[in-house]
């Protein structure tokens, strides 16, 4: 397995917007991230992931870029760009930009463009289709809701969108657009950026023939028509092999619909990916109908993922470790237990995220313990996908209270608060009147008083992160879980030639012992996330490191 800074890295996620305000206008931007390099430098992280902060209208959260050359208005400018890289770098901290190349925003010059006309240049940009009748061309539904086609007057045609109606699919058949998407992405790695996470990049070879999903499974419909498309691994290696060998970047392709089975076709060092995020974890809890569908999940599902997809990538190929991100809901509220047990267990979270094989992926607030929010009515909502969720099931006679349930359990509104800095008025994030209202836990859940507490769960995160990095076993060793433990017992062995630990993680309020894990009381204990005493017995939510 050969070395790379991205296999040893922690990678910090950090949603723009949401971050650090520095000029009073309530929107998190570039600036703002430049005056907490310390504080990201502090936490022992070595790579900073930046969602889209590309021009844009922003109706999908800055994931409909109008233009790939220029910083958002609202986040700064190309200027601030470069001394935030310059901050970064000289910190010994690396960049990794969020492209998203699958789509467009219907704002951007192409689509202005390509939807005037059949014979405009920019036409087969996009991909457009007669309808069948006053019907879609075929019954594809959208991420958000309703139909994937849009039908557009001036031609009389419908354009793909897989996301909303202001994310046209961009038509990678057409090798003039392959060439604008290698020309851009050269753009951003010739001002130093050091990765590139690529947004649905399973998406982008599309069945040109389109047929209809013969499933009312949303994930299947992903799986079989969206993702893995006939040309994704020769798209893929295009862009290795024009672009991203020429330069040392990091390739991290997000794969909703990239299975255990496939996931190697798709990670090759030199003709494919480095990494991809799978879903297997974020889309068990997600019934057929999606996010606004939730099923419950099981400790032995969760387990099993882990297994599942270490066991594909163990010999090739090189995985991502996440429990959460700016579209999924706070993994303390999600995996864990947010209230009576929320320090433990936000820490045992952080302790399976770093004691994985894999490169860990914490999302900015997590290392803090940021819990869910709540939204007391839809409106509040500042997320498309929730906000069309609401328009899909009024139709099916939900009614709202029904509906927030689910989007206060599932929503991405709930990691798209802003950061919690202090117990100030809005947790200290803007001076000005934030885009978003804070959590009002922030006066309990905030980064001021964990700095001061040694045994905060900021605390531990940087603990833990200096404990995988003493110990590389953790992140190049070899994983087995621990068969036949108690659900509640997340058991597992890492190992190499020089050391063997075994991390016990105890997912309940429930006590659990050592000997349920199969560890001997006597192995001695390196490290565990509660700060005073211990025994054989696991208290709620408490996980250990012995060494065997
Ligand atoms: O949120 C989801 C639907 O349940 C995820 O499947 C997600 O939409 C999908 O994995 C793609 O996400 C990425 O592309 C989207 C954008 O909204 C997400 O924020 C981004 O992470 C469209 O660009
Ligand atoms: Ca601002």
């Amino acid at each position: 397995m050969k070395q790379a800074w991205w296999k040893e890295a922690v990678v910090y996620q950090i949603y723009p917007r949401s971050f650090y305000d520095s000029n009073g206008d309530g929107v998190g931007d570039l600036r703002g991230i430049i005056q907490k390099l310390d504080y990201i430098q502090s936490l022992g992280v070595d790579a900073v992931w930046l969602n889209p902060i590309y021009e844009s209208p922003y109706d999908d959260g800055g994931y409909d870029i109008s233009n790939y050359y220029a910083i958002h208005p609202e986040f700064g400018t190309l200027t601030d760009f470069d001394e935030l890289v310059g901050g970064l770098h000289t910190r010994g901290l690396r960049l990794i930009m969020d492209l998203v190349v699958n789509h467009s925003s219907d704002e951007h010059q192409w689509f202005v463009e390509s939807r005037q006309s059949k014979s405009n240049r920019y036409r087969d940009y996009y991909f457009w289709r007669a309808g069948k009748g006053d019907n879609p061309p075929n019954n594809w539904p959208s991420f958000f809701g309703g139909s994937a086609w849009q039908k557009d007057e001036a031609t009389g045609e419908y354009y793909l969108h897989l996301f909303s109606r202001k994310q046209p699919d961009l038509n990678w058949e057409n090798p003039a657009l392959r060439q604008e998407v290698a020309k851009l992405m050269r753009f951003w790695l010739d001002k130093g950026v050091d990765g590139l996470r690529l947004d649905v990049i399973s998406a982008i070879s599309k069945r040109t023939d389109f047929p209809d999903t013969d499933t009312t499974d949303f994930n299947e419909t992903i799986r079989r028509y969206y993702a893995n498309g006939p040309r994704l691994k020769e798209f893929i290696a295009e862009m290795r092999h024009q672009v991203w060998n020429h330069y040392h970047v990091m390739t991290v392709g997000e794969g909703p619909g990239i299975t255990p089975d496939n996931a190697l076709d798709y990670l090759d060092e030199k003709h494919g990916l480095d990494m991809i995020f799978h879903f297997g974890h974020m889309f068990m809890d997600q019934g057929p109908g999606g996010r606004f569908d939730p099923i419950p999940w099981t400790m032995a599902e969760f387990k099993q993922v882990f297994q599942t997809w270490d066991d594909a990538l163990k010999n090739k190929g090189w995985g991502s470790i996440f429990l959460g991100n700016h579209d999924f809901a706070r993994m303390v509220s999600r995996w864990g237990n947010d209230r009576e047990h929320w320090e433990p267990s936000a820490k045992l979270l952080l302790m399976l995220l770093l004691s994985m094989r894999g490169t860990p992926f914490v999302f900015a607030g997590d290392e803090i313990g940021m819990t869910n929010t709540i939204l007391h009515s839809v409106a509040e909502s500042k997320d498309i996908e929730t906000l069309n969720g609401w328009r899909e099931a009024q139709k099916k006679g939900i009614t709202e209270r029904e509906f927030l349930a689910a989007a206060n359990y599932a929503g991405r509104d709930n990691a798209r608060t802003p950061f919690h800095w202090s117990a100030a008025p809005q947790a200290g994030f803007t001076n000005g009147q934030s885009w978003m209202s804070a959590n009002p836990n922030h006066t309990r859940i905030n980064a001021a008083v964990q700095q001061e507490d040694k045994h905060s769960i900021l605390s531990f995160f940087k603990q833990m992160r200096a404990f995988r990095k003493a110990h590389p076993v953790l992140t190049f060793g070899r994983y087995s879980l621990i068969p036949g433990t108690p659900d509640r017992c997340f058991g597992y062995i890492r190992e190499s030639a020089k050391e063997k630990l075994a991390v016990v993680l105890n997912f309940s309020g429930e006590p659990l012992t050592l000997a349920h894990a199969g560890v001997p009381a006597s192995a001695s204990r390196l490290l565990g996330n509660y700060p005073y005493g211990h025994g054989e017995t696991l208290r709620p939510w408490e996980g250990v490191i012995v060494q065997l």
